[in-house]
């Protein structure tokens, strides 16, 4: 839903604007120093960005899902670590506290999400448990008017920078599966937790990532999201179903991005006494890119305003998410294909893209997982 045309195309003409102007030109900046630079990190804060999908009530823009998803087809135009680092706050980091959260929960750390002020972060995985999400082992043990938590969460975005943490946490031992899980708001202060060394990635280097680890860590009950028990992981679905469709949109702006700089030096680079986008077998990688790109855009938007009409878009979360995400490599692949020996180098953006999207058939649920719930709410679906 598109609640305003003139308002959102300001604000995409805005975000448009920052990407190709101060983003692209320090892309091998944050590549080569794993850092964003400070300023932009403001111009970011500024921009709304770390607030697109908190409601305006919460000091956010309050994006339509429609809305956001073409915000996000722009911001991915550029090296997806710049998204990553307010990416949480619009998604995972917050969107817990947002869909079951009290209004009390609320009120105390949406606005300072939004405004970019602290960096929220999700920890569900854990070292033995990454797609069994259902079967994690951190525990959160009642005692008087507070919860001791226990266990170590890995690979968790943007822990290094965060001021505070969606822990999922079981709080019934006799429950093996889901329904003894409960998700806590945890500030990063709290004593009881301690990080892990930055994690050594493949690529979106300047996005980190590192184990956070609760030792004898002393909430207050109050904390648990929603104050009920038991709920932590139908919030943990929740939130990714609304993840998936934005890392989706993410897949199509990035893959726009790579298509055309693989158009540009296809029409630049000579062979054969000939630009070598005049070769049909070259022709052939751009249109099946261009029309996969299309494919995903079309999915994401329908599935962004489905969720808008407030219809269950898990199945099409997860049909994004597996098409894009894959769409994504191939293009990646292709960009790299069509650049030649050039591509394998790391003065082209072409091999740094290849590395950086690999994540996206992996987080927030592996193309497997994907499968799955697709195939799961077909069968349901059909039992009735
Ligand atoms: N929205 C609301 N509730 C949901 C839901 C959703 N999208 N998906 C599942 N649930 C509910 C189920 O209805 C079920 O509730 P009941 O017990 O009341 O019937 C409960 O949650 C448990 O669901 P299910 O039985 O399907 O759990 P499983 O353990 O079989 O796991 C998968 C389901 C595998 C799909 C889940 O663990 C998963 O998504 N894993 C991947 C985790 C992931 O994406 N990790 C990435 C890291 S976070 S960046």
């Amino acid at each position: 839903m598109i609640r305003d045309q003139e308002t959102l195309n300001i604000l995409l003409d805005s975000i448009r604007r920052f990407v190709r102007e101060q983003l692209v030109p320090h892309e091998q900046l944050v590549a080569d120093t794993d850092e964003i630079p400070p300023t932009l990190v403001a111009q970011m804060r500024e921009l709304g960005l770390f607030g697109l999908s908190i409601p305006e009530a919460y000091g956010g823009l309050g994006l339509t899902m429609e809305e956001e998803v073409l915000a996000a087809f722009e911001i991915a135009r550029t090296s997806p670590a710049f998204r990553s680092l307010f990416g949480t706050n619009n998604g995972i980091g917050s969107q817990g506290i947002l869909i079951d959260g009290t209004e009390e929960q609320k009120n105390a750390w949406l606005p300072r999400m939004a405004s970019g002020e602290i960096v929220g972060a999700f920890a569900l995985t854990e070292p033995g448990h990454g797609s069994d999400a259902g079967a994690l082992e951190t525990t959160a043990v009642r005692d008087g008017d507070h919860y001791i938590i226990n266990g170590t969460k890995r690979y968790i975005t943007n822990a290094p920078e965060a001021g505070v943490f969606t822990v999922m946490a079981r709080t019934d031992s006799s429950r093996k599966g889901p329904s003894g899980v409960s998700a806590f708001i945890v500030e990063r202060d709290t004593p009881g937790i301690s990080l892990g060394k930055t994690d050594k990635k493949m690529g979106q280097r300047g996005a980190h990532t590192c184990d956070v680890i609760f030792e004898n860590c002393r909430v207050p009950a109050a904390s648990i999201i929603g104050g009920k028990e038991g709920q932590g992981f139908k919030t943990a679905m929740k939130v990714l179903d609304k993840g998936r469709l934005h890392i989706s949109a993410i897949c199509v702006g990035v893959a726009e991005r790579m298509l055309d700089d693989a158009l540009r030096y296809a029409m630049e680079r000579q062979q054969f006494g000939q630009p070598i986008a005049e070769f049909q077998l070259i022709q052939a990688m751009l249109a099946d890119s261009k029309a996969e790109i299309y494919a995903a855009r079309s999915m994401v938007l329908d599935a962004a305003r489905r969720r808008d009409n407030h219809e269950d878009i898990s199945t099409e979360a997860s049909c994004c998410k597996l098409f894009a995400s894959e769409m994504c490599g191939r293009v990646a692949d292709r960009s790299v294909q069509i650049h030649g020996g050039a591509g394998y180098m790391s003065d082209y953006a072409a091999e740094r893209f290849y590395r950086d999207v690999r994540l996206f058939r992996i987080y927030e649920g592996t193309s497997q997982i994907q499968q799955l719930v697709i195939a799961r709410n077909m069968i349901k679906a059909a039992e009735g």
